[in-house]
């Protein structure tokens, strides 16, 4: 089983200006001790989600885990070390396949039944949220709450990701619920080496 840090920063390509800037926020993520990073693009093509995930590898080296959201493909293709699937893109088993047995799979699932379909597949990870009320997502699906993460954890003995709304200020109460990590975009951009190592500080 894997061991995930407690921080899971997910860098959304939308909420930069431009790629240097994304680039420069990972750069600062991984020496402010994260080792598990997902990129998310919701809007670029697929051949600039690859320049980008490249670009993305080529800076932070091999040390740090990599995570392509949604595309199977361009997980192999960049060289990531795993891809995160939510409901409407490929099935856990047909990511699976494509990506082998040895890469990471992670599945974002929003209710109960979802959660436990996904306990049932080769995932090496579930997510469950939002829990709170988030503005990084279109169209998120209804905010679980601390209940809903206290319902995945009876749910999945795999590895438990809480995203959406997570703050440093709620950080704990999620933990406490039963996360194992936390993902988070938007409480890490101002200022990512603060808010990190202020993450990794409340988490201990
Ligand atoms: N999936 C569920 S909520 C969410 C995603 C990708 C966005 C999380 O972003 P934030 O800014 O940490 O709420
Ligand atoms: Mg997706």
């Amino acid at each position: 089983m894997l061991q995930l840090p407690r921080l899971y920063p997910i860098l959304d390509a939308a909420c930069f200006p431009d790629v240097a800037g994304m680039l420069a926020a990972a750069e600062v993520l991984a020496a402010a001790g994260c080792t598990l990073l997902q990129y998310r693009n919701k809007s670029g093509n697929a051949r600039q989600m690859l320049d980008e995930a490249r670009e993305l590898r080529a800076r932070l080296g091999e040390g740090i885990k990599l995570i392509m959201n949604d595309r199977a493909d361009l997980c192999l293709a960049a060289g990531f070390d795993g891809v995160h699937v939510g409901q409407d893109d490929l099935s856990a088993e047909s990511a699976r396949r494509i990506i082998g047995p040895d890469r990471w799979l992670g599945v974002s699932t929003h209710n109960p039944e979802q959660l436990a379909l996904a306990d049932q597949t080769s995932a090496d990870y579930v997510a469950i949220g939002p829990v709170f009320v988030t503005s990084s997502k279109a169209n998120p699906d209804p905010v679980v709450g601390l209940e809903g993460v206290r319902r995945a954890r009876e749910l999945t003995r795999k590895p438990l990701v809480a995203i959406g709304g997570i703050t440093r200020a709620n950080a704990r109460s999620v933990i406490e619920a039963g996360a194992d990590a936390l993902a988070v975009i938007s409480d890490l951009l101002r200022d990512p080496c603060k808010s990190a190592e202020e993450f990794f500080r409340l988490l201990r």
